[in-house]
């Protein structure tokens, strides 16, 4: 670990408190961007509702007087210059593109918090050593594409050319063609990353999303990992057909043999989750079948299939089980059947001095925290490949996410966008 000296001034010394009402004001315009029924909210990426999202924190930048710079894909930096302007910056958000009827926080949270850090430092003019960045990447759900933390991957090198083969939408809409639109090929994608120097850290307020923290009643969570999704599809193709005429056992039906792989799912991720240290997690979270009529046999069913753990060989050794298993049921009923892989990932670990940073600054609050892993994925996790990377959790109300029943306190929220305004001053101000 580089040796660090510790900081000049502890950031309780600079005693700069967030402006909660206007944090909390701003959490809530964005929220209405794209918001549905129940409560619900919906900006799919590159969709019309985040490109307003976006529009709002640009907007937002400009009144604060940041320097801001969007990069091809629309990535959102806004700046705000150190003592050092040529320091490497420290960049410190999260994304703004949500699922599906999602909530109102994932994201979304970490995006206004950091905005309120960078805006009180300009206010109060506490100039660090090194700029901050504060950062809004576009893409992080896979919901759209089947292909995750999009902008993240991009700024740090990290998109594969193989991998945007098999993303597309519901509507068959190409990711490759949209990054085409943008003048983002195959062939210079690692020509947009970030060189790594001009990075210092990366720090990412976020939503729990799971229901540990409110269990052990502890209002923070300092991140020690985060589990990695292997992701792919799943084509079977058997035989559509006449539902009253066709006799059981000449059947093909592609759905018939979908449900029964799902079911196999669940049963050997519960299965590995019992033996093997680690939690492995197994979704199938979009099936669409062909012709999908009352009176036709499917003859087409494709599935999307999420597997994810903090324990990579766990996971590794599910993936093959999993995939020979649809091959198995595949062959038994006669079917076809295709894997299209969307992503493989890694868990990856986050930075010690960072998670030893975040400790000390609940500690200067006298805040209980608890030391734990994501299960969710996160920008953080692309970050972490080229710069010290941390994230702070703040508890899920019943640990429920992706729904419109996300719900955090306010007053938890304002408590992890103080920690944060804390952990980008330590950070900042550190001299290596
Ligand atoms: O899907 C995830 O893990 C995250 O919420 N994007
Ligand atoms: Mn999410
Ligand atoms: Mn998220």
């Amino acid at each position: 670990m580089k040796s660090r000296q510790s900081v000049r001034a502890s950031p309780l010394s600079y005693n700069i408190q967030i402006n909660k009402r206007r944090l909390l004001r701003d959490l809530n315009a964005v929220s209405r961007i794209g918001i549905g029924d129940r409560g619900s909210v919906t900006r799919l990426v590159f969709s019309i509702k985040e490109l307003r999202s976006r529009q709002f924190l640009i907007h937002q930048m400009r009144q604060i007087g940041l320097q801001i710079h969007i990069d091809r894909i629309g990535n959102i930096f806004g700046r705000l210059d150190g003592a050092n302007a040529k320091a490497p910056a420290l960049l410190v958000g999260s994304h703004l593109d949500t699922v599906i009827h999602g909530g109102k926080f994932d994201g979304t949270m970490g995006v206004i918090a950091a905005l309120e850090a960078v805006r009180i430092l300009k206010e109060q003019k506490l100039v660090l050593q090194s700029p901050v960045e504060v950062v809004c990447f576009v893409g992080e759900e896979s919901s759209r594409f089947g292909y995750s933390t999009l902008g993240s991957s991009l700024v740090a090198g990290e998109i594969r050319a193989k991998d945007l083969a098999h993303a597309a939408d519901a509507q068959g809409t190409k990711l490759e063609d949209i990054l085409a639109s943008m003048g983002i090929y195959r062939n210079n994608l690692r020509s947009m990353s970030r060189d790594p120097s001009t990075i210092r850290a990366y720090l990412e307020l976020h939503i729990e999303q799971g229901p540990i923290l409110e269990a052990k009643k502890k209002p923070i969570g300092i991140v020690t990992s985060i589990a990695a999704p292997t992701r792919f599809r799943v084509v079977l193709t058997g035989q559509a057909d006449h539902s009253g005429t066709t006799p059981m056992e000449m059947r093909k039906d592609a759905l018939v043999a979908a449900s029964e792989f799902i079911v196999a799912l669940e049963k050997i991720c519960r299965r590995y989750s019992r033996m093997e240290k680690g939690r492995v997690v197994g979704t199938v979270g979009a099936i669409s079948i062909e012709p999908g009529v009352i009176n036709a046999i499917p003859g087409k069913a494709e599935l999307s299939v999420d597997i994810r753990s903090i324990a990579a060989e766990a996971k590794r050794r599910v993936v093959r089980l999993v995939q020979a298993r649809i091959r198995e049921i595949a062959r038994r009923r006669k079917i076809q059947v295709k894997i299209l892989p969307l992503r493989e990932e890694d868990p990856v670990p986050l930075d010690k001095w960072l998670i030893h940073l975040l400790k000390e600054c609940c500690e200067m609050r006298n805040i209980a925290y608890e030391i734990m892993p994501s299960g969710a994925g996160h920008d953080a996790m692309q970050m972490a490949k080229v710069t010290p990377a941390g994230m702070l959790f703040i508890p899920s109300r019943r640990g429920i996410s992706h729904s419109p029943l996300e719900w955090s306190e306010p007053e938890d929220i304002c408590l992890g966008a103080q920690l944060l305004l804390d952990s980008v001053i330590r950070v900042a101000n550190e001299t290596t």
